[in-house]
């Protein structure tokens, strides 16, 4: 069954919303345009707004290919990607994600086996999770770097072992998933004290926040010799100053400037692919900053992906 076409693709790519018909290309992108709020919480959140809202901000991004990019000293026609895919969003036929998991999890697994490198935008941090189960379509280990404030390691909240809480604990039950590092980390609320022992028992490497703020390039030589690499980013991992865009704002975080260094360093080992989740619409700045950032992290990776700027 297609996907959904997308209102505007992203970066203006070509949209290709029938995976029974994807092609072998260089880049693809899908949007997982879910999220799924626990029993019992206040509202629910409107981050199954977010693929369409990166999407609809990436124009800012590529007035065309003839532009200049600072950040590569190169013109875009140089930093992009060829004949990038839109796959458009994945959208569950009864709107039961639980029933749609198997689904989205053949989808990414042949998004994994059709591009170089591969893009998923959520949505909520639940829909990593199928991601990390298609990876097993590379048929190689992989290891898996979150950023992140929060470490995701709750094995269930309220019955619900799918949800945004758990993403983490999932990839650790995955045996093509070699290593975890959690990159961001800080504050109170994250979890209690036995996930953080889970965590620490499985060989997850937690990186605070403030041990990025004190000492990045120790971080970057962590990651030597470990790829290659999955990359989750929640956006509640950088600073609420530069996304302010997210449902769980934490003080501290990432700033971009952090980030992108630690995303030519997981290029340098081999990145196949990457998420960027939990962007919250409705909280973000008038003017769409986080869904802005949220789309220039994914273009500063795919150019480091293909060795630009390294
Ligand atoms: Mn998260």
């Amino acid at each position: 069954m297609p996907l959904a076409a997308p209102l505007r693709p992203f970066l203006d790519w070509t949209v290709a919303t029938d995976p029974n018909h994807w092609e072998p290309v260089d880049v693809a992108l899908i949007g997982i345009p879910y999220s799924e709020h626990y029993s019992g919480e206040p509202r629910p959140n409107d981050q199954a707004a977010g693929p369409e809202a990166i999407r609809a901000l990436s124009g800012q991004l590529t007035y065309g290919a003839e532009f200049f990019d600072f950040n590569f000293d190169a013109t875009l026609d140089a930093v992009l990607p060829k004949g990038g895919r839109d796959g458009g969003n994945l959208i569950s036929e009864d709107g039961d994600f639980g029933k749609g998991f198997a689904e989205a999890v053949r989808v990414m697994e042949h998004q994994f086996a059709t591009a170089r490198f591969s893009v998923m935008l959520g949505g909520d941090h639940g829909v990593t999770i199928p991601a990390l189960h298609g990876l097993k379509a590379l048929d190689r280990p992989v290891h898996l770097v979150q950023i992140d404030a929060h470490i995701d390691w709750r094995d269930e909240v309220r019955g619900a072992k799918l949800g945004y809480s758990s993403p983490i604990r999932r990839a650790s039950e995955l045996p093509w998933i070699k290593g975890i590092t959690q990159i961001g980390i800080r504050g109170s609320g994250s979890a209690r004290a036995q996930e953080v022992a889970d965590a620490r028992a499985w060989g997850a490497k937690l990186v605070t926040a403030d041990t990025v703020h004190a000492d990045l390039s120790a971080v970057l030589s962590g990651l030597q010799g470990q790829g290659p690499f999955y990359l989750t980013i929640d956006l509640d991992g950088l600073d609420p100053s530069v996304a302010p865009g997210v449902a769980g704002p934490a003080p501290g975080g990432l700033r971009v400037e952090q980030v992108r260094p630690i995303l030519a360093a997981l290029a340098r080992e081999g990145l196949v692919g990457m998420d960027v989740v939990e962007l919250a619409p409705s909280v973000d700045s008038a003017n769409g900053i986080t869904a802005i950032t949220a789309g220039r992290l994914v273009l500063d990776a795919l150019a480091y992906s293909r060795g630009v700027g390294l």
